[in-house]
C-alpha cells in the first residue's frame, strides 16, 4: 500500500464552495445524488479528481450534461477533465448501508441509518475531494419511509420538510458554516429526544436535543447536564460561544470510536451517553461528561478551525483533550483527575512511545490514517498543550488561544499556526518547543539533589536523553518544564516558593540558597512534563514526600515510586522488602486531612503493565507474583484498617456527589485488599455488597473482587449478573470485560469459551473490545506461556479484519510489543504476527500495524 508523506502536501487543485446532497434512504439500496460547485484553485491544468471508496458512479454530468466518456476511474477515484475554472458536477451512486460492516460512510445500526466520515468515510458516500482543507457549504435533502425513519437529521438548521406520496417524507437541512466533508453527518430513524435549551453569553437561545430510542430517554439526563455545563465552561474559560441555533446528539450502538463532533449533529457511541445509577459506574459517568465536553469543545477546536491535513490531527485532538481534561478537573477533584490522566497516559501512551509504533504527535507518514488516532496524538498531544500553558502562563496562553481562533476562524490550519499564534500573543520564542511536535519517544530525565546536611545550599543536577524511535535514531534535547520545590526534611514545610525550571539542554544545574534545613526534592510536581523521571531519592525520602508534599500529585507520585522501587527490587531479587510501603500506606490511610477519592488512588499498586514497562526483559509471571505478594502483605498487615475503612465508607443511599464517589472508590479498593488479607469472610462480604448494591459502581466492584479471587460465590455472582442484565448490552459488555480481566483461574479458557457465547459478536466494536480488547491487556492471561492467548487474539484479528479493519487493527499493539518479552514469548508473539501478515487479502489498516510491529 501507498505511504502518504507530510512533506508531499500540496494545496487542493479544485475547491468545492457548495455541495447539495440528495439522499433517497433505504437500508438495502440508498441513492445519493451530489451536486458540487467546483472552482479551479490557482493556475494549473490538472483534472478534477474525486475520491471514492467502494462506490461506482451511476451517472456523471458536468454543467447539466451527462458525460458518457469524458470521465474515467483511476482506481477508486473518479477523474474528470474540465476546461473552465468553474463547473457544476453531478454524480449519482447507490449504497447498501445494511451490509456496510466497516461502520464508515453510511451504515445501519439498530434500525437507524447513520454516518461516520472522519477521517476518510465521506468518499464511501459520494465522490468528493475527501481532504480536510476543502471547505464547503452543505445543503442536504433526505427522503425516507416515514414509519421506519420518522426522524431525519443532518448538520445545521432544519429549513424544510414534509410528507410525500407512498408513506415517505423528506427533510431539508442547511449548514451555514463552511466545513470539511469529515464533519458531514446524517441520521435517520425512530428516535425520541431529550430536549432542553441553553442561553449563550450573548443571549442567543440554543435548542438542544439528545436523540435515543424512546426507552432510553431516562438515561440521557447526565449527558444533557454535561452538555450545558460544557457550553457554559467554554464561554467562561476560552470565550467561545456556540454558533448554530440547534445542537443535536444521537446515540448509536455500533460505533468504531467514542463519538464524533459533526457540525451541530454529534454522533455518539451509546456508551458515552446512556447512564443511570443502576447500569453505569462512576467511571462511566465521568467518561460521559468528558466525552460530551470533548465533542462539544471541538466546535471551536476542530470545526471552526479545522486541520489542513491529517498530519495535523493533534492540532484538534491534543488541544481538545486538554480542554476536556481542564473541564473535568474544574467539575470535581482536580488532583484525582490529574492522577487519572497520568495513569491513562502511562498505560497507553508510554508503551506506544517505547514500541515499534512510536510516532511524533505530528507524524511524518502513514499508510492508513485511522491507525493514527492514538494515545500519542490525543494524550501526549494534550500534555504538550499543558506544557505550553505552564511555560507561557495563564494569561499569555489565553491570549494565544484567542489569537489562534481569531486568525484561523473558518480555515484549515496547522500545528505550526497554533505555535506561531502562541508566540505572537506572548512574545516567547518557542523554537525549541517545536521539537515536541517533531520528536517521538518519552524523554528520560535524571535528577539528583546534593545538599549540605543542615541546610544552606543545595545543587540540583538535571540531565535528559530522548530514546531512539523508529526512523529517529538521534534526538535533540527537549525543553522540559519541571515544577520543583524543596521541602524541609524536619518540618515538612516548603523551603521557599515552587520554581519552574525549564530543562532545555542535555544537562543543567540549578542552585538553591538560604535553605533553613536539609531539603527533600519534590520534582515534576503535577506531572508538569510527560517524562520518565529517575532520581536518587531514598525510600525514606519518598515515604516522607508521600506523607508531606503539599502538591497532591507529587504526593501520589512519591508513593507510586516507592511501591515501584520495592516491586522492581522484588522482581530482581525474588524478595519483597515491604516495610516502607506498608508504613507509607498506613500513614495515608490514617491521615485525616486526605479525602477518600485521593486515598483510593494513592494506595493502589502500580499496574503489572507499568511495572513491566520499567524492565528490559519482561517475565509477566514474575511481575504478577511479586505484585500479588506485596498486595497480600498490605492486605494482612493493614487488615484492621481495611475493615474499618470498608465499614466507614458504606453509604445508605446512592448519591452522585464527589464525596460519595470517593467513598465508593475507596470502599472497593478496601474490599480488594480484604479479599487478599486472608480474612475468611471476604467472599460473603463481597457477595453481600453485590446483593445490596443500589448502584453499578458497587455491583461491579464486588463482582470484580469475586472474579479475581477463588471462591464458590464467583460463578454464582457471574451467573446472577448475566441473568439480571442480559437485556442491556452496555452492562453485558461489563460482564465480558470482568471475566476477560480476571486475575484468577483459567482466564484464557474462559475467554475462548466466551467467544462462542451467543451474546458475543465481532460485528459490534463495544462487544469486541469488551472481551478481546480487555483480554489483550490482561498481562498474565494474554501472556500465558503456552501462547494460547496470542493465538486467540491473532485469530480474532483475522476474523475481524474481514468485517471491520479499523477494529481489527486496534488489537495489534498488544502483540506488537514482543521485543520487550523473554525469548520464548517473543518467538510465540512474532509467529502470530507473521501468521497475520501472511494471510491473504489483509486490509491496509492491519498490514501497517503488523508490518511496523515486525519492524
Ligand atoms: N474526532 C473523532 C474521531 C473519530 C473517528 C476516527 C476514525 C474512525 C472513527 C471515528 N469516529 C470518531 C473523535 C474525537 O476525537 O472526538
Ligand atoms: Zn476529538
Amino acid at each position: 500500500p501507498a505511504i502518504i508523506r507530510r512533506e508531499d502536501y500540496r494545496a487542493p487543485d479544485w475547491l468545492v464552495p457548495e455541495i447539495a446532497l440528495d439522499f433517497r434512504l433505504d437500508p438495502a439500496a440508498t441513492r445519493v445524488t451530489a451536486r458540487l460547485t467546483v472552482r479551479r484553485n490557482g493556475v494549473h491544468t490538472h483534472p478534477l479528481r474525486l475520491d471514492g471508496d467502494e462506490i461506482a458512479p451511476l451517472s456523471v454530468s458536468v454543467d447539466g450534461e451527462e458525460l458518457h466518456d469524458a470521465w474515467r476511474m483511476d482506481g477508486p477515484a473518479l477523474v474528470i477533465d474540465l476546461a473552465g475554472d468553474d463547473h457544476l458536477i453531478e454524480t449519482e451512486v447507490q449504497l447498501s448501508p445494511e451490509t456496510n460492516s466497516k461502520l464508515m460512510g453510511l451504515y445501519a445500526s439498530g434500525g437507524l441509518l447513520c454516518t461516520q466520515c472522519e477521517a476518510e468515510g465521506f468518499r464511501r458516500i459520494t465522490f468528493f475531494p475527501d481532504r480536510p482543507d476543502v471547505l464547503s457549504r452543505y445543503t442536504v435533502r433526505m427522503e425516507a419511509d416515514q414509519a421506519a425513519f420518522p426522524v431525519l437529521l443532518s448538520n445545521g438548521d432544519h429549513v424544510d420538510g414534509g410528507e410525500l406520496a407512498g408513506g415517505r417524507h423528506y427533510a431539508l437541512w442547511r449548514d451555514p458554516f463552511l466545513k470539511p466533508c469529515y464533519l458531514f453527518a446524517l441520521v435517520a430513524g425512530d428516535l425520541a429526544a431529550n430536549r432542553d435549551s441553553f442561553t449563550t453569553m450573548s443571549g442567543r437561545n440554543i435548542d438542544l436535543g439528545i436523540w435515543v430510542r424512546s426507552a432510553d430517554l431516562p438515561r440521557t439526563e447526565h449527558a444533557m447536564d454535561a452538555l450545558k455545563a460544557s457550553m457554559a465552561w467554554d464561554e467562561r474559560t476560552y470565550g467561545r460561544e456556540y454558533d448554530l441555533a440547534v445542537f443535536n446528539i444521537v446515540a448509536v450502538d455500533d460505533f468504531n470510536f467514542g463519538a464524533m463532533e459533526n457540525k451541530g449533529l454529534n454522533i455518539f457511541n451509546s456508551r458515552y451517553i446512556l447512564a443511570d445509577p443502576e447500569t453505569a459506574t462512576d467511571g462511566d459517568y465521568d467518561a460521559i461528561a468528558g466525552v460530551v465536553a470533548h465533542e462539544y469543545f471541538h466546535n471551536w477546536s476542530g470545526n471552526r478551525v479545522t486541520c489542513r491535513d491529517w498530519f495535523q490531527l493533534s492540532l484538534k485532538e491534543g488541544f481538545t483533550v486538554f480542554r476536556d481534561q481542564q473541564f473535568s478537573a474544574d467539575q470535581g477533584s482536580a488532583a484525582v483527575k490529574r492522577i487519572e490522566d497520568v495513569r491513562a497516559l502511562r498505560a497507553a501512551q508510554f508503551p506506544e512511545d517505547a514500541g515499534p509504533l512510536a510516532h511524533p504527535i505530528r507524524p511524518e507518514s502513514y499508510i492508513e490514517i485511522t491507525n493514527f488516532y492514538t494515545a500519542t496524538i490525543y494524550n501526549k498531544g494534550a500534555e504538550i498543550i499543558r506544557m505550553l500553558k505552564l511555560i507561557l502562563g495563564e494569561e499569555a496562553f489565553r491570549a494565544g488561544t484567542d489569537l489562534y481562533f481569531e486568525r484561523h476562524d473558518g480555515q484549515a490550519a496547522t500545528c505550526e499556526d497554533f505555535v506561531t499564534a502562541m508566540e505572537d500573543a506572548s512574545g516567547a520564542d518557542l523554537t525549541h518547543f517545536r521539537r515536541w511536535y517533531a520528536q517521538a519517544g518519552t524523554p528520560r530525565v535524571k535528577a539528583s539533589l546534593i545538599a549540605e546536611p543542615t541546610g544552606g545550599r543545595a545543587r540540583l543536577t538535571l540531565s535528559q536523553t530522548v530514546p531512539p524511535t523508529p526512523g529517529q535514531d538521534t534526538k535533540q534535547p527537549m525543553p522540559i518544564p519541571l515544577r520543583v520545590a524543596l521541602l524541609g526534611a524536619q518540618s515538612g514545610k516548603p523551603l521557599g516558593p515552587e520554581r519552574l525550571i525549564v530543562l532545555d539542554e542535555a544537562e543543567s544545574e540549578v542552585l538553591f540558597d538560604g535553605l533553613s534545613e536539609a531539603p527533600v526534592l519534590s520534582i515534576n510536581r503535577g506531572f508538569s512534563a510527560p517524562i520518565c523521571l529517575e532520581t536518587d531519592r531514598s525510600a525514606a525520602d519518598l515515604a516522607f514526600l508521600s506523607a508531606h508534599d503539599p502538591d497532591p500529585f507529587a504526593r501520589y507520585e512519591a508513593m507510586q515510586q516507592l511501591m515501584l522501587d520495592t516491586l522492581l527490587a522484588g522482581v530482581r531479587t525474588g524478595t519483597v522488602e515491604s516495610e516502607s510501603v506498608v508504613k507509607a500506606v498506613r500513614n495515608t490511610l490514617t491521615d485525616p486531612g486526605l479525602d477518600a477519592a485521593f486515598v483510593g488512588e494513592a494506595v493502589l499498586l502500580p499496574s503489572e503493565a507499568f511495572i513491566a514497562e520499567q524492565l528490559d526483559e519482561i517475565d509477566p509471571d514474575a511481575i504478577a507474583e511479586v505484585r500479588e505478594s506485596l498486595r497480600r502483605t498490605l492486605g494482612t498487615e493493614l487488615a484492621d484498617l481495611w475493615q474499618e475503612i470498608y465499614a466507614r465508607n458504606r453509604a445508605n443511599r446512592y448519591e452522585y456527589t464527589p464525596s460519595a464517589k470517593g467513598s465508593r472508590r475507596l470502599r472497593s479498593v478496601a474490599l480488594g485488599y480484604i479479599a487478599v488479607s486472608g480474612d475468611e469472610d471476604w467472599a460473603s462480604l463481597a457477595l453481600t455488597q453485590y446483593r445490596d448494591a443500589d448502584n453499578m459502581t458497587d455491583t461491579i466492584g464486588a463482582l470484580g473482587v469475586l472474579t479475581n479471587n477463588a471462591a464458590p460465590e464467583r460463578e454464582q455472582a457471574l451467573a446472577d449478573f448475566y441473568e439480571r442484565y442480559r437485556a442491556d448490552p452496555l452492562v453485558i459488555d461489563k460482564w465480558f470485560t470482568t471475566q476477560a480481566l480476571a486475575s484468577h483461574g483459567d482466564t484464557v479458557g474462559t475467554v475462548e469459551a466466551l467467544a462462542t457465547h451467543p451474546d458475543f459478536t465481532i460485528a459490534n466494536p463495544n462487544r469486541l473490545r469488551s472481551l478481546v480488547g480487555a483480554f489483550a491487556v490482561n498481562q498474565r492471561a494474554f501472556h500465558d506461556p503456552s501462547g494460547r492467548g496470542y493465538r486467540f487474539v491473532a485469530d480474532m484479528v483475522l476474523a475481524v479484519d474481514k468485517l471491520n479493519p479499523q477494529a481489527a487493527a486496534r488489537l495489534i499493539p498488544s502483540l506488537g510489543r514482543w521485543r520487550k518479552f523473554e525469548p520464548k514469548r517473543q518467538a510465540l508473539m512474532q509467529a502470530e504476527l507473521r501468521r497475520i501478515l501472511d494471510a491473504p487479502g489483509l486490509s491496509k489498516d492491519v498490514f501497517e500495524q503488523v508490518s511496523k510491529s515486525l519492524g
